[in-house]
């Protein structure tokens, strides 16, 4: 039998029924095949980063799940969920139903096209960081060697300040 590896995610909406979609969400990656989520964030209300402008406030959070799939299939699971939620990829960064980002993977780097782990651009990211800092806040962040929580209390900082 596969051994199980833990994982953590990134969730986000701002088209629809936002809260709806993300619960919808971790009802279908909860119900996956050799998927096992062990904790969720609460929702954070967010401004857009990025994107066409005028687009509506998302909804991030963030889940820890143990699964003994690898990075691909599980990858490949979040697309098929983003496109029963009725994902429609119109424009970078656009307003979307629900966006299911795999930041890190127990064990797995990967840099390629479709996947690069751990996630290139997590520890900029307030509104990945905020969330998942309920989840672990003593995970060191490879990048800059700080843990999740202080990440991102200086994120917050910056956007207070900046
Ligand atoms: N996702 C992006 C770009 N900008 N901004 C917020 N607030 N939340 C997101 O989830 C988000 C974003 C690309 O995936
Ligand atoms: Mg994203
Ligand atoms: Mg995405």
């Amino acid at each position: 039998m596969t051994s199980e590896r833990r994982a953590l995610l990134a969730l986000g909406s701002n088209l629809g029924e936002r809260e709806g979609n993300l619960q919808r969400a971790l009802e279908l990656l909860g119900s996956s095949e050799g998927v096992r989520i062990t904790q969720h964030s609460s929702w954070h209300e967010t401004s857009p980063v990025g994107g066409p402008p005028g687009q509506g406030d998302f909804l991030n959070g963030a889940c820890e799940l143990m699964t003994t799939c690898s990075p691909e299939s599980l990858l490949a699971r979040c697309l098929e969920i983003e496109e029963e939620l009725g994902r429609v990829r119109a424009e970078q960064d656009g307003p979307r139903t629900l966006d299911l980002d795999l930041l890190w993977f127990e064990g797995e780097e990967r840099d390629e096209v479709s996947l690069t782990l751990p996630h290139p651009r997590w520890e900029e990211r307030a509104f990945v960081l905020a969330p998942l800092a309920e989840l672990c806040p003593e995970q060191v962040l490879p990048g800059c060697g700080l843990t999740v929580s202080a990440r991102a209390e200086a994120l917050q900082c910056e956007e207070v300040v900046g």
